[in-house]
């Protein structure tokens, strides 16, 4: 991987968001985190919750112990206020390696809500 700006790495897809290089629908941001619509959304409202700073999963950002975690939960906890799905309930996913599904090695947050959320998910 390259480094670019600090904190970033520049063949990063969502660094590349954070950067403003690529176009997303951004719904939320705090200082440190960034929440952008997902562009294949599985619910009503589907949301995506990023650190600016590039961490590979959920556990190099748990690793990084400097309370950006708790941000990205934070910011979480926001957006699905803000979308009006927090008191119907609303589920935070981490995609954490490839055979859970991740495809994006820049940690995330999924925010889904707005439907009946079954379990377990497939
Ligand atoms: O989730 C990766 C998610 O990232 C997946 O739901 C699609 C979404 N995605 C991919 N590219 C984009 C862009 N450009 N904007 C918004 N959302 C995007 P994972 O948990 O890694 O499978």
């Amino acid at each position: 991987m390259t480094l670019g700006r600090v904190g970033q790495v520049s063949d990063c897809l969502f660094c590349k968001i954070v950067a403003k290089e690529i176009p997303a629908e951004i719904v939320y941001e705090t200082g440190r985190t960034l929440a952008f619509r997902d562009i294949n959304p599985q619910a009503p409202t589907h949301a995506l919750v990023i650190p600016k700073e590039h961490h590979a999963d959920a556990a190099a950002l748990a690793a990084a112990d400097d309370g950006l975690a708790d941000e990205v939960l934070k910011t979480a906890h926001a957006v699905a206020v803000q979308e009006g799905v927090a008191d119907g309930g609303y589920r935070v996913v981490f995609n954490t390696g490839a055979g859970a599904g991740q495809t994006v090695f820049h940690v995330h947050a999924h925010i889904l809500g707005g439907r009946a959320l079954t379990w377990p998910p497939g």
